[in-house]
């Protein structure tokens, strides 16, 4: 059965414990695992220097984390908890959103254990431990993403009674998961979704097909994403600290407008958007013919 992003099909894995969380079992990786794990940071550390913002690759520096074996929690948490209280915690894949949202409320990032098959590099269906801790660990080294991510985490559990969970989630997707900022003139990458993808890292910045707009908080609440292909829109955010300035936002009348306002298509482009680049869409279209 095909799972996705937002959801958890029946006959799922069951908790072993009610917040999901299980052993990292760290002992028990092989060394095809740990093999897996060094193609893939080597081939990610190679394209990420002028592609990720200096704040990833400074939070890279900083963590125990290399490329020869897949990192150990337990070590890793040692430098993350000192430097911004967060701390990463084992769970066998996607867990229920109010799970998740707990865990980021109180700072803790679930993060998969297993690895993806040596034989499928560039297919995910759910968040492995790269996906998790070798894209999302180094922005939780810096104090403003730290913040944002909890804040999404309890902003979570009210949007979800409220009935505004797909408009908290687009944000969640457009900046987390696959946002860009502007560093020094130039676009960077910040997104794990796009740090950790061998593909995706050069096609959000280097192709001509995505656009790539400024980002603007109720737009991207109305605008809908793609989970099974590269995006067709990339959103840039002035800076970290941006983001910081959306934990101090009531969220609530944005969603009631974004809700009462039409849906817009991934690719869709508005007069009113800062348009950085206007994409060919040549991308999407190829694939759509297929
Ligand atoms: N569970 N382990 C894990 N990782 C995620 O990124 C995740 C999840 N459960 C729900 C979820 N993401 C999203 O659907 C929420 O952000 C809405
Ligand atoms: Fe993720």
């Amino acid at each position: 059965m095909k799972k996705h992003k937002h959801g958890l099909a029946a006959g799922d894995i069951q908790p072993a414990s009610p917040d999901w969380t299980i052993p990292q079992g760290w002992e028990n990786y092989t060394d095809t695992e740990h093999a897996t794990w060094k193609t893939l940071f080597e081939r990610q550390c190679k394209l990420l220097p002028g592609r990720a913002c200096d704040e990833f690759v400074a939070g890279m520096q900083d963590l125990p984390m290399g490329a020869e074996q897949i990192p150990d929690f337990d070590e890793v948490n040692e430098v993350l908890l000192k430097r911004t209280g967060w701390q990463i915690v084992a769970v066998p894949g996607l867990v229920p959103d109010d799970v998740f949202f707990n865990h980021l409320a109180n700072r803790r990032f679930p993060s998969g254990n297993f690895i993806r098959r040596p034989d499928e590099l560039d297919y995910l269906e759910e968040p492995d431990v790269f996906h998790d801790v070798f894209g999302h660990v180094p922005m939780l080294m810096n104090p403003a993403i730290a913040d944002f991510i909890q804040a999404y985490g309890e902003g979570g559990l009210r949007a979800q009674q409220l009935g505004f969970l797909p408009q908290l989630a687009r944000v969640y997707w457009y900046t987390i998961e696959f946002g860009l900022l502007k560093q020094r003139g130039e676009l960077r990458l910040f997104g794990a979704g796009i740090a950790s993808s061998f593909t995706e890292s050069q096609f959000c910045l280097d192709s001509d097909s995505p656009n790539r707009i400024r980002f603007d908080l109720e737009r991207v609440m109305r605008t809908l994403y793609r989970i099974d292909d590269f995006q067709e829109t990339y959103f840039v955010i002035r800076d970290l600290d941006e983001l910081l300035e959306f934990t101090q936002i009531d969220f609530a009348p944005l969603y009631e407008r974004a809700q009462a306002a039409p849906e817009l298509q991934p690719g869709q482009i508005l007069p009113t958007d800062e348009v950085f680049h206007r994409g060919t869409g040549a991308y999407h279209r190829k694939a759509q013919a297929h």
